[in-house]
């Protein structure tokens, strides 16, 4: 499990706050190289930023099966605000691509199972190494975009 920490506010400022103790230096590294993509993936963004900043959310993400394996798979997120409380009545639109060119993405709508908790099914058809883009909007109406890596999915 992973905890993401970031400030949506345009200033491109994402911090991993804790990261996995199973991963591998080789993966460690890979994740380094993807910080200044996202970074500039946000810059990109901010031309369309709307005036008043986005608030502080805080993403916990889990997958099951751990780990992940092709074929069905649930991801659970947790959306939590600066103070800790969770946020209820987001919509959050999941997507995952893998990391080699020529792939088309996986999409999946997540469900609120409970107040702040959201459940996504989606099916994954390659093993390998994904990323997971969330397009969330908040019940303001503003949008988030964060990421996750889902690295070495299994073969079934
Ligand atoms: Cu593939």
């Amino acid at each position: 499990m992973e905890t993401w920490l970031a400030r949506a506010n345009g200033d491109g400022t994402i911090r991993r706050k804790q990261l996995s103790h199973r991963q591998s230096a080789r993966g460690l590294t890979r994740r380094w190289l993807a910080v200044p993509v996202l970074a500039a993936a946000l810059f990109v963004s901010s031309c369309t930023r709307p005036a008043d900043p986005l608030p502080f959310v805080a993403i916990e993400q889990t997958i099951s099966p751990e780990p992940a394996r092709v074929g069905p798979a649930a991801i659970n997120l947790k959306l939590a605000d600066a103070s800790g409380k969770l946020v209820a009545g987001a919509k959050v639109a999941i997507e995952a691509d893998m990391s080699h060119a020529g792939m088309s993405p996986v999409f999946a709508e997540a469900e609120e199972s409970e107040p702040g908790r959201y459940q996504a099914h989606m099916e994954f058809p390659m093993a390998g190494d994904w990323v997971v883009p969330l397009h969330i909007t908040l019940p303001d109406g503003k949008k988030l975009e964060r990421q996750f890596d889902m690295k070495g999915v299994r073969p079934n």
